[in-house]
């Protein structure tokens, strides 16, 4: 059983390792970035809604954000934990999930943080706009992220920080070299967690 975030940067690697670790912990990743974009794919009224917003680089809506996470941690393939990628991104989200999670009964584990910096991140954004064309990998967008990451979503680690749930793992180097590192990290945290109990 493992309930887990994994924030950083736009840019830092989230989804990638998301994957990683929704197939080790064998729970889903939900990233709120993918269910907006699949949305926006269909042209659903979501995804009418939120094309614009995400095209400019800025953040859908705390309500929209929030009732979307609680629907879908209503449903079975949940039950054994999670991971959320790209959610909590602003303090109002930060206090909705500690709402959700208090009225399931249920706790965090940990909360992952990939650090890598601006120039690394950016750099990889711009690479991926070339290989997959994503709307919002445009420079002026990638901008905005960047910006509004600093401004709404990186106090939020601190608050995490403060909780004792931070887990801090280099996302620089190979794919598989960060793997490695969140799953020593995360072993080394339940361990401590562990120990002080
Ligand atoms: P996301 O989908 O979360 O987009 P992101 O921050 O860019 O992260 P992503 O997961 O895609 O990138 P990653 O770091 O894995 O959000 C998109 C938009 O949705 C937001 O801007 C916002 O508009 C909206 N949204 C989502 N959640 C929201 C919320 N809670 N509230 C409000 N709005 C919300 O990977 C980046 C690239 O790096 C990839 O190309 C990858 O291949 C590459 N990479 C990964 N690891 C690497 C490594 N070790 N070395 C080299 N390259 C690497």
């Amino acid at each position: 059983m493992m309930r887990l975030l994994i924030m950083g940067p736009p840019g830092a690697g989230k989804g990638t390792q998301a994957k990683k670790i929704s197939e080790h912990y064998n729970i889903p990743a939900i990233s709120t970035g993918d269910i907006f974009r699949a949305n926006v794919s269909q042209g659903t009224p979501l995804g009418l809604v939120v094309q614009k917003i995400m095209a400019d680089g800025g953040y859908v809506g705390d309500d929209i954000t929030n009732d979307l996470v609680t629907n879908r941690l209503l449903e079975d393939d949940t039950n054994d934990g999670w991971l959320l990628d790209g959610y909590p991104r602003t303090l109002q989200q930060v206090e909705h999930l500690d709402d959700v999670m208090g009225e399931h009964g249920v706790h965090l584990d940990a909360v992952l943080c990939l650090v890598a910096d601006v120039d690394e991140v950016v750099q990889r954004l711009h690479l991926r706009a070339v290989q997959e064309g994503r709307d919002d990998d445009n420079p002026d967008a990638i901008r905005a992220r960047q910006e509004k990451y600093l401004l709404e979503t990186e106090p939020l680690i601190e608050t995490y920080r403060e909780r004792g749930l931070l887990v801090e793992v280099d996302g620089l180097g190979p794919v598989q070299d960060v793997t490695v590192r969140i799953f020593n990290a995360l072993d080394q945290h339940a361990k401590l967690v562990g120990e002080s109990h």
